[in-house]
């Protein structure tokens, strides 16, 4: 938009898809709408969802701490203690709301105590995807309202899953939740407490799971860059893809580091790892994606991907089907083409209906006419017969008459044709 509104010269150049891009006379104004939405979001404020999902003691608590900078969860110190542990995997939801520079974030965390924790944890995987789907049928509903002014959306717009720092490789629990969720939910794969494991043996393992992860044909979540994007964006982009699985180090503790420094990080006998420094852990990354760069790719991604899969399966699941000719495309000149055929197919008819009448009719009068022909005839037939009689007869009295014969009575009888004086 903005190389619209830079170009002062009209002229027109044709763009790569054919169209043509008319450069402007001045300012118009269309390339702030950006702004305008900037605005409207700012005021509306923003709803993100996120999931936490791996087994107990991975600091998925402290993680989700450290990214937002707030303490969502209490220390544990504070925690109640609860009697007996769940048998099953819990569904915990905490909601917050954050603000940075007067944009307002509705921050929705979504944790699953008790994940892996069982001596059977085959069926793990089912109470999360129950909750992300019941999550989307609730949004569908909504929908489906006749009012839907008012929708709140509680889908999970990403999941971070823990795998604990072994240096092995994957185990059967991690690909099964994975496989399992995959087409659900943007799955975002770190690995937890990073810090007990060396540099050397972090990139093997992040190596390895990617092996694993491709060998199981399982679709994490790629941040994507687009053509618009700077070469900087996009850049940054490459290079927050490139530490997927991130390795992180979570600490909502701020330490003192040997030079004087205070930062957020975790303190041992040979030193400090400190969280928010690129060099220790790949925290720094994760938050940039998650929240800086591609929050809104998250929540897209959710909408038009993994809600609308699951929205077309549940809605053919129910019996509705889709008449695709609705959506047939119309071409005009195709459409005007087949109305003005039709127009004249049903000229055709009428023309020949007309016909067929017509020919009709004259039938009807051409056998009316030959029969009073033949009737005129066999009158005109009869008369000239009945003259040609009384010619004759007529004839016969003259030859009579001169030869001095009388007339025979019998020729009196004729009264019509005779001469009145010849009685
Ligand atoms: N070494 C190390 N310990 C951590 C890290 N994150 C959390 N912990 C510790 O691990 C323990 C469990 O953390 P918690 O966040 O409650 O884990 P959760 O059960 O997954 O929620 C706590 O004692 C944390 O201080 C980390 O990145 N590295
Ligand atoms: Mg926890």
């Amino acid at each position: 938009m903005a190389d619209f509104a830079n170009q002062a010269a009209p002229s027109s150049k044709p763009s790569t898809n054919g169209t043509l891009r008319k450069k402007l006379q001045g300012y118009v104004g269309f390339a702030n709408l950006p702004n305008q939405v900037h605005r409207k979001s700012v005021k509306k404020g923003f709803n993100f969802t996120v999931m936490v999902v791996g087994e107990s003691g991975l600091g998925k608590s402290t993680l989700v701490n450290t990214l937002f900078n707030a303490p969502l969860y209490p220390s544990k110190e504070h925690a109640p203690l609860t009697e007996e542990s769940p048998k099953t995997v819990d569904i915990q939801v905490l909601s917050t709301d954050i603000e940075e520079n007067g944009v307002r974030l509705k921050l929705n965390v979504v944790d699953t105590p008790g994940f892996g924790d069982f001596i059977n944890n085959e069926e793990s995987w089912k109470p999360i995807l129950r909750t992300i789907e019941s999550r989307f049928d609730a949004y569908l509903e909504q929908e489906n309202r006749v009012n839907r002014s008012k929708i709140t959306d509680t889908r999970v717009n990403a999941c971070l899953y823990f795998i604990a720092p072994t240096g092995h490789s994957l185990k059967a629990l991690d690909i099964e939740f994975m496989k399992r969720l995959h087409n659900r939910v943007n799955l975002i794969p770190v690995i937890a407490k990073s810090d007990t494991m060396t540099h050397e043996e972090i990139a093997a393992f992040k190596e390895r799971i990617l092996l694993d992860i491709a060998h199981h044909d399982i679709k994490i979540y790629h941040a994507q860059h687009y053509e618009s994007d700077d070469i900087e964006t996009i850049n940054e982009t490459k290079d927050v893809m490139s530490k997927i699985p991130f390795a992180i180090v979570g600490s909502d503790k701020v330490i003192e580091t040997p030079d004087g420094r205070h930062v957020r990080g975790r303190k041992y006998p040979w030193g400090v790892i400190e969280v928010d420094n690129e060099d220790h852990c790949d925290f720094v990354k994760l938050r940039q994606m998650l929240i800086r760069t591609h929050m809104e790719e998250l929540k897209e991604f959710t909408n038009d991907i993994h809600y609308e899969n699951y929205r077309t399966e549940k809605l053919i699941a129910l019996g509705y089907q889709q008449d695709n000719s609705v959506f047939r495309e119309v071409d005009p000149i195709a459409k005007l083409e087949e109305e003005r055929a039709m127009h004249e197919a049903k000229l055709v008819k009428m023309e020949q209906d007309m016909k067929h009448v017509f020919q009709q009719k004259v039938q009807e009068k051409e056998s009316k006419l030959t029969q009073s022909e033949a009737e005129l005839y066999s009158k005109h037939k009869e008369m000239k017969d009945a003259l040609e009689k009384q010619r004759l007869d007529l004839e016969e009295k003259k030859r009579r008459i001169e030869q001095g014969r009388p007339i025979t009575p019998e020729k009196t009888k004729k009264k019509g044709f005779g001469f009145p004086g010849g009685k």
